[in-house]
């Protein structure tokens, strides 16, 4: 990488763009928004998806067993407040901070266009997308706990190809301090109110290191441009970590010498409760979790039938991952696409069920990921749900 990606021209633009940016609301950036307007603008039907409101859960058993990246138009979507509709041609990603190179005040922040952002190396990465709590609602139906948060079953994931440029490739012209430590990325969505209390725009920092390594500021998701309500026209994404870190309309990344913080890494997003310290860590790296693709409850019929499902973990591939047929009593691996492995994408699975008996039963997979990570079959109980990783026990019909 080297700093002819930024041309003159570009820097110069961006330095305008800068000095009038202070003086601009956010809002020139959007149109007009009405108290009416739907939290998520993309079409949810109830075939691929349950609505919870200002999320939407995608449906297991719409999910296409032939098609291994999800598409854009059938991923669950997780919005604090509601999905802004922001005009590419205004866009700019604002960063400063005291760990740059040459420190910048926020008023001075250095503005990069779309433009700007397009003449770097483009990189795309497949990797499962998922929100911290996703499978949120077996901790009550599975381990009769109660906890905060939206109910999801296991819908909240999807895995995709993320397009766009290295955060590491945006850094380098710009130069960090040598005791930059940590980036803090903003979303140009409304303030986060709940309960009385603003939380301010919905913001997470993360280390250097990741910001180094592999993050990757996203303008398309499977050779599409973003759907307004996956971040168009960018985001960041922060591969095998918790959707929280990916920050969706990235309206700016403030780079530190000290260790930021948000009440999406303090408040939100860290372990809470009784058997939690109260200095548990910021979530970050994904658990493994495995997912039948079926409706709970499904009716099948009782002849010879192949299953499917996928697993995946934050931390890697996917190495074995083991089924059951009858509730638990018994098991045996399921056969592993090892296609999958060539990426930071889930691993399709298959079983074939020779006899199923008419009844009801209940399937069961359980996954081990290349950190030798195995799902547990009891989640560690938490107050605001995060992190159900245990073996979910999928209930199925057999009907003569
Ligand atoms: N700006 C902003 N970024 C955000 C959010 C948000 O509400 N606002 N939600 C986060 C959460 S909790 C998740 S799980 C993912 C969801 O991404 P998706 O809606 O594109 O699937 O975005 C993250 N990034
Ligand atoms: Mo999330």
């Amino acid at each position: 990488m080297t700093t002819s990606a930024f041309t003159r021209r570009g820097l110069l633009a961006a330095a305008a763009v800068a000095g009038g940016a202070a003086l601009a609301p956010t809002s020139t950036w959007r149109l007009p928004a009405s108290a009416a307007a739907p939290a998520i603008l993309k079409p949810t039907p109830p075939e691929w998806f349950t609505d919870f409101g200002t999320n939407a859960e995608m449906l297991w058993s719409s999910v296409d067993p032939r098609r291994r990246l999800t598409p854009q138009s059938r991923l669950f979507v997780r919005n604090h407040t509601r999905t802004p509709v922001i005009d590419p041609a205004a866009y700019t990603l604002r960063v400063f901070g005291d760990g740059l190179a040459t420190p910048r005040a926020e008023d001075e922040a250095l503005s990069l266009t779309l433009a700007d952002l397009r003449r770097l190396p483009c990189r795309e990465v497949v990797a499962v997308h998922e929100c911290t709590g996703n499978g949120r609602s077996f901790f009550a139906s599975q381990q009769g706990q109660t906890v905060s948060g939206t109910a999801w079953t296991l819908g909240a994931v999807g895995s995709v190809r993320w397009s766009g440029v290295r955060l590491r490739d945006v850094l380098a012209p710009l130069g960090l301090a040598p005791d930059a430590v940590s980036v803090q990325a903003t979303g140009l969505d409304d303030p986060f109110v709940s309960g009385g209390t603003d939380y301010g725009r919905v913001r997470r920092p993360f280390p250097v290191a990741k910001a180094l390594d592999d993050a990757i500021l996203a303008w398309g998701m499977n050779g599409e441009d973003l759907l307004p309500d996956h971040g168009f026209p960018l985001r960041l994404v922060l591969p095998g970590w918790v959707g929280i870190a990916s920050i969706k309309w990235l309206g700016s990344l403030e780079v530190s010498r000290t260790e930021l913080t948000s009440p999406w890494n303090t408040t939100f997003y860290r372990m809470t409760g009784p058997d939690w310290p109260a200095d548990s860590p910021p979530l970050t790296v994904n658990p493994v979790r495995s997912a039948w693709e079926l409706a709970r409850d499904a009716v099948l019929p009782a002849r010879p039938v192949t299953l499917t499902g996928r697993s995946w973990s934050g931390a890697g591939r996917i190495r074995r991952v083991s089924v059951s047929l009858d509730g638990g009593a018994s098991w045996r691996p399921a056969a592993v696409d090892h296609r999958s492995h060539e990426d930071r994408g889930w691993t399709q699975w298959s079983v074939r069920w020779a006899r199923p008996r008419p009844g009801r039963h209940e399937l069961l997979a359980r996954a081990t990921d290349e950190q030798g990570r195995t799902q547990p079959l009891v989640a560690a109980y938490n107050t605001q749900g995060y992190f159900f990783d245990a073996v979910v026990r999928h209930p199925v019909q057999v009907v003569a």
